[in-house]
């Protein structure tokens, strides 16, 4: 009976399949969280999980050693305890500040009973918003989310602004991104292009980061839209890794690009406008 509910899964105000895209490392292609369902008669569009963001301590507050805790619950209020493996993790926990200017990607600690928890500080105070993409035994990738407030010294907002060029720096390496298309809806290829920032040189020795070349983490500005998206090929080592996407709707997206080179990951921020 779990399985069933479990199955059709998503947040509420995901409507759209499009808008939570996690590959599931088969097909090679990243394809919605929630599509599972799409084929079936009885899918749902209402959210069957949900997750309790908690801090230990009661309240978060800035640089300070907290304990954040996350709990899934059915429908029903009960605590969904069994979790499968996504990209070696039970649990990926994306959090970002308001203007997106803050990023994190952790794990945390399940305890095998309902309960996972990990510790982390926030420097700035203000709305977060958490993001935990689990994939519960018998259902579907999911992705749950929940702005949580952070007490202490806010840092201003900055407007969030399209890139005008797509290259950074970032730990040495000097990342371009090349985005075939721009239309909301599309199928776009978005492929990152890692080079020795001192050589130019390509970087040909990417490792396995989770599972996989890179991990992409795109959101819009509102952080509504949120997609996890894996490499078409995840065996590959660089110096490019491509992903394939669809932006649900247009508008100014943030693009996190995630890497492994020589045991230190490296997390490159872009900004794109999408027709
Ligand atoms: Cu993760």
């Amino acid at each position: 009976m779990i399985r069933n509910i479990l199955a059709f899964g998503v947040l509420p105000h995901y409507g759209n399949p499009k808008e939570s895209n996690h590959s599931d490392g088969h097909g090679g292609t990243s394809h919605s969280h929630i599509g599972h369902g799409d084929h079936d008669s009885s899918v749902q569009t209402a959210s069957n999980l949900k997750a309790s963001f908690t801090f230990a301590s009661g309240v978060a507050k800035t640089n300070t050693d907290v304990e954040l805790n996350i709990q899934i619950k059915d429908n029903e209020g009960n605590l969904v305890k069994e979790f499968e493996r996504s990209h070696e993790k039970l649990l990926h926990l994306i959090v970002v500040n308001k203007d997106l200017s803050y990023f994190s990607h952790i794990h945390p600690e399940y305890d095998g009973n309902g309960n996972f928890k990990i510790n982390t500080t926030f420097l700035n105070g203000g709305g977060y918003k958490f993001f935990a993409d689990i994939l519960p035994k018998g259902g579907s990738s999911t992705t749950l989310s929940e702005w949580v407030k952070v007490e202490g010294e806010e840092k201003a907002l900055e407007p969030i602004e399209a890139d005008t060029k797509l290259v950074k720096v970032v730990d040495g390496k000097e990342i371009e991104l090349t985005i075939s298309n721009t239309t909301a809806k599309d199928e776009i290829t978005l492929t990152f292009n890692i080079v020795d920032a001192q050589t130019k040189k390509g970087i040909s020795n990417l490792e396995q980061y989770l599972g996989a070349v890179g991990h992409v983490v795109i959101l819009s500005d509102d952080a509504e839209q949120y997609l996890h998206v894996h490499p078409m090929d995840e065996k590959a080592t660089g110096p490019k890794a491509e992903f394939m996407t669809s932006f649900p709707k247009s508008g100014t997206y943030k693009i996190w690009g995630q890497f492994q080179h020589q045991g230190e990951v490296f997390t490159v921020p872009f900004a794109v406008d999408i027709k």
